[in-house]
Order: C-alpha cells, then structure tokens, then sequence
C-alpha cells in the first residue's frame, strides 16, 4: 500500500534485527533484541488501535532498556549474557518476591523473552497456514501455549478480544510488505530458526540462573 511505502515498512527488516542481535559467542546484543521488539510495536500498531494496550506495555519495558543502557551503568547492559551477571552479582533482581527493584533488566527483559516466544509460535502457524485459516485463531493458540499462562484473567480476555480484530490472512500478509504470500512464506522460514536461536540462549540462560520465574 500507498502508506507502508512511505513509511518503507517491511516486516522482514525487522525479523532481519533479531538475525544480528546474536555475537559470535551467541551472546545476544540487547541494543538489536530492543530494536528488532520496537519493529515489532510499530507493525502492531499499523494493525489498528485496539492493540494499543498491547503496545503501551511493550513500549514501557522498551524504555526501562533504553534506560539502562544509557544509564551510568549502561555497558554492563550491553548483552544479556552481561546483564544477567552484573544484575546477580550487584543483587539488584528480585528474584522470588516483589521487592525494591521492580524495574530490573532482568525481570524486564524476561517479560520481553516470554512474547518472544509468542511471536515465535504465531508465526510458525502463519508460515504453515492454509489460505483459509484464520489469523485469530493461530494468534490465541499461540498465545494459549505461551504468554496466557503468565496473565491474569482479565489479561487474558483483552487479549482474546483483541485477537478477534485481526485482519484476515492475506490482508495480514500485505501489511508485512514483504511481497507475495509464497514470499512471506519464504522469508518467514528463514527468519524463524533465528528467532527461535534467540529465544532459546536466552531460555538456557535464565534456566542456568533460576531466573524463568522473577515476579
Ligand atoms: C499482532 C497481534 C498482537 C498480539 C500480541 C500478543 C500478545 C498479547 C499480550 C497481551 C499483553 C497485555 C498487556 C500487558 C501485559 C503485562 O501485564 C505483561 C506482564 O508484564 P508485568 O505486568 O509483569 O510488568 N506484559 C507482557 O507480557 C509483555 C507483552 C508484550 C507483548 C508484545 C507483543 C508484540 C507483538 C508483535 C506483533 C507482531
């Protein structure tokens, strides 16, 4: 459309940003993983205001990054890896308890890990889709098997309403702006084993460090 040209949106650059947040030691770049999630805010919201309170919360954890890493502090943040034992060795995570650092990297990042894997299982649905299914539908599967289970009811059921004003397949597949379905196709298997990299360093990560379940 008229519009995703001008704006030269192109969800393939941003799936592209989670492809060079990854070092040669597979550490994970937390400049890049916080670029590639506010590709993801911006193409959400292209999609309509109705998920603006999805948005709202991606931005907020957004920026709590940001400000670490321009805070004095900010090159202990330069990857995950780095975080997490900055963070640990400065006990500066709640770890079990809500305490004095709700903002911490690493409960923030976690939140992020989490809709990570969201988006790796909605887009595995849409990679594999037939032309008559619904992106309602593989959104909440994907999100009944990821996120839900760290939401509230209430969460839950925005969510759910939010899901149902999903534009159908193909129209979805044109917002990406990546060209023809067999191209979406395409691109979406090869940026899928990237972000599932990512997603599972950081998993291992935090397994290693009991750090899955920081509140
Ligand atoms: C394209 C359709 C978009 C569907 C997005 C699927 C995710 C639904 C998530 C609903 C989140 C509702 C808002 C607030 C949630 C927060 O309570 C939680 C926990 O944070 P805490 O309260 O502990 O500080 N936040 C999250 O779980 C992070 C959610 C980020 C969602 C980003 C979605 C990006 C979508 C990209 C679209 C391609």
């Amino acid at each position: 459309t008229a519009m995703s040209v001008d704006e030269k949106f192109c969800l393939s650059e941003v799936l592209d940003t989670f492809k060079s947040c990854l070092t040669e030691n597979k550490e994970v770049i937390i400049d890049k993983y916080v670029a590639g999630w506010r590709g993801l805010v911006r193409f959400m919201n292209s999609l309509g205001s109705i998920f603006s309170f999805i948005s709202k919360d991606a931005v907020s954890k957004i920026q709590i990054m940001v400000n670490l890493r321009n805070g004095e502090n900010g090159e202990q943040y330069f990857t995950i890896q780095s975080m997490v034992k900055y963070e640990l060795d400065n006990s500066l995570v709640d770890i079990t308890k809500r305490g004095s650092h709700p903002e911490s990297g690493c409960r923030t990042l976690l939140r992020l890990h989490r809709a990570l894997r969201w988006l790796e299982l909605f887009l595995e649905r849409l990679r594999t889709s037939a032309e008559d299914s619904k992106t309602s539908v593989m959104c909440s599967e994907a999100y009944s098997e990821s996120l839900a289970q760290f939401h509230p009811w209430l969460i839950q059921k925005a969510a759910g309403m939010a899901f149902c004003a999903l534009p159908g397949r193909l129209t979805f597949f044109e917002v990406m702006n990546v060209g023809s379905p067999e191209q979406v196709v395409a691109m979406l298997g090869e940026a899928l084993p990237l972000i599932s990299e990512v997603y599972q360093i950081t998993e291992d990560l935090y397994a290693k460090h009991d750090l899955l379940g920081i509140p």
